[in-house]
């Protein structure tokens, strides 16, 4: 196995989404560039910066939506030093200080999002978010929660690691198909959902169907609240760049004679876009902000986690 493999294999397990959600990946692409420097036998600082950008962008090219990807990459990518041996010092703390940030991120959103649900609560969610789950999980320890809907969430049913993870704590779980989201939204005192990205104007991009879970919430007035650790806003949005939605393989929506039918297109987008009139609170592990304030967190906070030790830009090339 040659050190490249150790990227290679990674981006491989982000692709066929082995490792995914946002947190994961961003988690999981840190730890390998770290291990890559780690392993890397190279004598020559250039070579050595050639080679880690070689690592960062193949890491970035595998799934397009969710910018934790692209937040942990820069974040860890900022190393500084000019031998070798200071560059591999300085990822080496940049990735254990993101994974440190991830874990941190988690247990303060769990407590500031527990605070905005009430007492015997019904609580609804979607796909498989591991900050939205630090919200009701939290809640719950609280005596807060009664009942927690989970949605299947197709094609890829994350609604199942859901369901597995809140019995596994205890938590009363029912499982509900996607299309059943409206008619249980009478049931239902709080939407709790993660986010892939969270755009400078403060939309949210999360599993496909998190839109109409939104509309339908809005509609019986039922509170949506949004679990995003800092790490999911797009400083890219800031400057115009669109969030390109990821769209998967037919083969994950139907069965080879469904695909075999002639005339038939089959469209499998894996995120959509709530805009922000939809969304209450996003909660965030340094406080709950109403979605309008998108803009100060990506200026205030991610300007200043970069800024440390300046920026290094990459754009993932296929996505263009
Ligand atoms: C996962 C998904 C999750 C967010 C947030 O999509 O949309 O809601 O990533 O998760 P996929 P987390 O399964 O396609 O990766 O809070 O764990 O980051």
């Amino acid at each position: 196995m040659s050190v490249e493999d150790i990227v290679r294999e990674a981006a491989e397990k982000i692709v066929t989404m082995e490792v995914r959600g946002a947190a994961r990946i961003a988690k999981f692409a840190a730890e390998t560039l770290k291990k890559f420097a780690e392993e890397l036998r190279v004598s020559d600082p250039k070579e050595f910066d050639e080679k880690m950008r070689w690592a960062a962008e193949t890491l970035l090219n595998t799934r397009p939506t969710a910018v934790s990807l692209y937040n942990a990459i820069n974040y860890v990518m900022s190393y500084s030093g000019e031998s070798v041996e200071d560059k591999k010092n300085s990822i080496f703390e940049r990735a254990e200080r993101f994974v440190e940030w991830v874990k941190n991120a988690h247990r303060n959103i769990g407590e500031f999002g527990a605070k905005r649900i009430k007492k015997n609560s019904v609580v609804m969610t979607h796909c498989n978010s591991s900050a939205a789950l630090s919200v009701i999980k939290e809640a719950y320890r609280q005596g807060k929660v009664e009942m927690v809907f989970a949605t299947e969430s197709r094609p890829r049913r994350q609604g199942f690691l859901t369901v597995k993870e809140l019995t596994s704590e205890g938590i009363p779980t029912t499982l509900i198909v996607d299309s059943a989201v409206r008619y249980f939204m009478s049931e239902i005192d709080c939407v709790v959902v993660g986010a892939d990205t969270i755009t400078a104007n403060g939309a949210l991009i999360n599993k496909i169907g998190t839109s109409q879970i939104a509309l339908a919430a809005k509609e019986a007035r039922v509170p949506f609240m949004v679990a995003a650790e800092t790490y999911k806003f797009s400083p890219k949005t800031l400057f115009g760049e669109l969030v390109v939605i990821e769209e998967r393989s037919a083969d994950e929506v139907a069965p080879p004679e469904i695909l075999s039918l002639k005339g038939l297109t089959v469209r499998n987008p894996a995120f959509d876009v709530t805009p922000r009139e939809y969304i209450d609170v996003i909660v965030t592990e340094i406080g709950a902000i109403p979605p309008e304030m998108a803009y100060l967190i990506i200026r205030e906070r991610l300007g200043y986690a970069f800024r440390e030790a300046g920026e290094i830009s990459l754009s993932p090339k296929h996505f263009d």
